[in-house]
């Protein structure tokens, strides 16, 4: 019988940013998270994941992240990766492919543990790879959420919710894509890299401490999130960015007041991070021209539209005046978000 085995997959994947926020899990086993959540796919060359993965003879997988070498026995998460692909793989019935251990290799091209969702970008990649060696009978998204959660959100363009699902199995909690790439051709994104090292906290146990102590995650999760998704999803679709900004910024806002309600409280935002929402709040006095929104670090990502962009970023220039240094302001900005 003629081999099928590919020997070889590659794929690159972007980093998204979440404007409905996933903060908190039902089952930490299976990255199920207590919400829906909703994001936008960054389409920007310089932030995305690039991986390749290769059957090999050796004894173990191996995964090589950034240059470093190691063996995924020693990773939770991509062995979890691994183990379902391999249990839904059409291919994995074949004893060629049975005896093969896989060797991943993966880079990022921007800072790792940032809160950029370096995550995000990686195990869609891998997900992307495994699905396609392996030939995997299962929605590739949810390979993508066992290894990080706002992974399985990066395996589509455009504007994507990620299902929380009802199942304890999992197997609806899946990526959908809400809107292609191509649905807001005006929609601008800006990103303000306030630092680049690594955050304190992981998202991971940030959210395990959320759960564990805080009452206002317990009443956004009951109170606050099915209206939320909604309005966004009609934003979107409509194309109406004040509604879209509005709402991406009070979920920003609600993200960082859980992480202050948490105990020992979490600190993702730092006195930068706070000017800039005072200089977008002022800048959006008379009318909704731009929205902010932070994720478990200092960063700003910053929707705009193609009319005001220019007057926005002469704005930032002047209050924010780029150095060389890697730690300050240094702005990354995007043409199209959905490109
Ligand atoms: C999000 N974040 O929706 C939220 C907003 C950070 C703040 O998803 O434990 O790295 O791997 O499932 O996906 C970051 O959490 O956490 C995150 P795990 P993940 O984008």
């Amino acid at each position: 019988m003629e081999s099928f085995l590919p020997l070889k997959v590659s794929a690159i994947a972007p980093v998204n940013i979440a404007v409905i926020k996933y903060w908190g899990k039902r089952s930490e086993e299976l990255n199920l998270p207590l919400n829906s959540s909703i994001s936008v796919t960054l389409h920007i060359d310089d932030l995305c994941t690039k991986t390749e993965v290769t059957f090999s003879d050796g004894e173990d997988d191996i995964i090589c992240l950034n240059g470093i070498e190691e063996s995924v026995s020693k990773n939770p998460r991509l062995k979890r990766c691994l183990k379902i692909v391999r249990e839904h793989s059409k291919k994995f019935c074949s004893k060629e492919v049975k005896s093969k251990k896989c060797k991943i290799v993966s880079t990022n091209n921007f800072p790792t543990g940032a809160g950029l969702a370096s995550s995000a970008s990686g195990y869609a990649c891998l997900a992307k790879c495994l699905g396609t060696v392996y030939d995997a009978y299962i929605d590739h998204s949810i390979i993508a959420r066992l290894g990080s959660g706002s992974a399985c959100r990066s395996m589509y363009g455009g504007f994507v919710k990620w299902e929380k699902g009802e199942l304890s199995d999992g197997t609806d909690s899946i990526a959908v894509q809400v809107a292609s790439e191509n649905h807001w051709n005006s929609l601008r994104v800006l990103i303000l890299v306030v630092s680049s090292q690594e955050k304190s906290i992981s998202s991971t146990e940030g959210m395990r401490r959320s759960v564990r102590s805080s009452p206002f995650l317990q009443y956004r999760v009951e109170q606050c999130l099915d209206e939320r998704l909604k309005l966004m999803e009609e934003a979107i679709q409509s194309q109406n960015f004040e509604s879209f900004a509005e709402i991406t910024m009070k979920e920003s806002n609600q993200l960082h007041a859980v992480c202050q309600d948490t105990y020992p409280p979490i600190i993702y935002m730092n006195s930068i991070s706070h000017e800039i929402v005072q200089l977008i709040t002022a800048y959006n006095d008379q009318k909704i021209k731009v929205a902010y929104t932070f994720d478990a670090g200092p960063n700003a990502v910053l929707f705009t539209l193609e009319e005001y962009y220019d007057e926005l970023l002469a704005t930032l220039l002047n209050y924010f005046p780029p150095t060389n240094s890697n730690n300050s302001n240094n702005s990354n900005n995007s043409n199209n978000s959905n490109n």
